[in-house]
């Protein structure tokens, strides 16, 4: 049988109210035991809550949801006590004395999704929900635990049971009386699902962007203001300025928020040979980040010559007071065109952050199983004609298909995911 688990659900410390969840068959009996009874379901009661020797510890809300029309399925209740150190502590060891335990990272979702109330995809939804520090971010996980994410695959998923069965008619029926070519009858919907998912894969990248943060990497020579620029982005004085070339020598990461998205900048070591280990290895380190990164800045001084840049990188040139007449380009020291520059990064952040459908995939492991799911069909319309090699590859596109909501290889992820969650949700 399971046992009953409680958790502070707020922050630890001082607070103006701390909130108890507690889940469980043994729910019920727990609270009875601490003095809260008569309760109403889903309804705020005020009672004198006592420990075991009917000392009061507090006067507290307690809720109380019946299973299985709540969050986790089970019994459960919430008790909304007086935030104070000392409340929480002697709440605690009355609870651990009815017999209940303290609760692991996750353990309330995981019951809700062990209990059906949740599917997997729901479950990661309300960690990135807690974790949400924009409101691109808030959204996404919003829609994302009402079911967005799910019903997306769930609707290939049918559509490839479909194609499943018109295949295995052919498997099973070879030699019976049956239309001709069963299987390539097989073939609009499954070329109609490869688009489908070659779709979704393209803007795959997109949910994990919100999630994640846009990444902007500044490149260019040493002494080229990269510094400067990413301290003036991110609003303080993260990067050391210097006018010693090769000051930088790692990556430095920022934080920004540009249209509602969460975005990260990293200011890089500059791109330079040299003979320096330390900074040879920022260099290599900024390479790698700027191959990475969404978007790069790379930054020339306006007393330059202007090089040639890859397509999608964005030639930026900087200390424009040396040559105001010019009026090109960015200064820090004059604060000329970064209103602009700033401007012209929120439309690319809010472009390649925005789209009409759910994004398929907002972490990366829905990206890999869209990605498994996409090459067995490729591979089963590939042969198509042999029914029993086909079927085979859509039930394996199928499964990871499935695998994104959590209905197949659950032990295997769940500790993993759960365990990212904090205690108490
Ligand atoms: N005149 C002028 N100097 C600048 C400007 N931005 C940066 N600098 C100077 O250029 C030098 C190198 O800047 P820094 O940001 O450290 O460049 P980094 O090596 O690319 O990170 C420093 O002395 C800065 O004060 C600017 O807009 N105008
Ligand atoms: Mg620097």
């Amino acid at each position: 049988m399971t046992d009953t688990i409680f958790a502070l659900a707020t922050p630890p410390g001082r607070g103006a109210v701390a909130v108890i969840r507690i889940s469980g068959p043994a729910s019920g009996r727990a609270l009875a035991q601490i003095g809260a009874t008569s309760l109403t379901a889903r309804r705020a009661s005020l009672r004198r809550l006592v420990d075991a020797d009917h000392r009061e510890i507090d006067q507290a809300l307690v809720f109380w949801f019946p299973g299985p029309a709540s969050f986790t399925g089970e019994d459960s209740a919430e008790l909304h006590l007086h935030g104070g150190l000392a409340v929480i502590e002697t709440m605690t060891a009355a609870l651990l004395h009815t017999g209940l335990r303290l609760a692991e990272p996750g353990e309330f979702t995981r019951r809700a999704f062990e209990n059906g109330k949740l599917d997997l995809s729901q479950a990661e939804a309300v960690a990135d929900l807690v974790d949400a520090e924009t409101s691109a971010q808030r959204d996404q996980a919003l829609q994302q635990l009402g079911g967005a994410l799910s019903r997306r695959y769930e609707d290939w998923r049918q559509r490839l049971i479909h194609v499943l069965a018109m295949l295995e008619a052919a498997v099973d029926f070879p030699d019976e009386e049956l239309p001709e070519d069963v299987a390539g009858r097989a073939r609009p919907d499954l070329d109609a699902l490869l688009l489908d998912l070659e779709q979704a894969l393209s803007e795959s990248a997109r949910g994990t962007r919100i999630r994640e943060g846009y990444r902007i990497a500044l490149t260019g020579a040493p002494n080229a203001g990269k510094s400067s620029l990413f301290n003036a982005l991110v609003e303080r004085d993260a990067a050391i300025v210097t006018p010693i070339a090769g000051t930088t020598r790692d990556v430095i990461e920022g934080q920004l928020v540009l249209g509602g998205r969460k975005v990260l900048i990293a200011d890089t070591a500059g791109l330079r040979e040299t003979d320096d280990v330390i900074e040879a290895e920022g260099v290599a380190r900024a390479r790698a980040w700027a191959a990475a990164a969404d978007l790069e800045l790379h930054l020339v001084p306006v007393d330059e010559p202007p090089p040639a840049v890859p397509d999608g990188v964005w030639l930026i040139r900087t200390k424009a007071d040396l040559r105001p007449n010019d009026g090109v380009g960015i200064s820090i020291a004059s604060g000329h065109g970064l209103a602009a520059l700033r401007a012209e990064l929120t439309a690319a952040v809010v472009a390649a952050t925005s789209g009409s459908e759910f994004p398929a995939a907002t972490q990366a492991r829905h990206a890999v199983r869209l990605r498994d799911a996409h090459q067995h069909l490729e591979r089963a319309a590939h042969h198509l004609h042999e029914a029993e090699l086909a079927s085979e590859d859509v039930r394996l596109a199928i499964r990871a298909l499935e695998a994104v909501a959590g209905r197949v290889d659950v032990e295997a992820v769940l500790d993993v995911i759960f365990s990212s969650f904090c205690i108490g949700k």
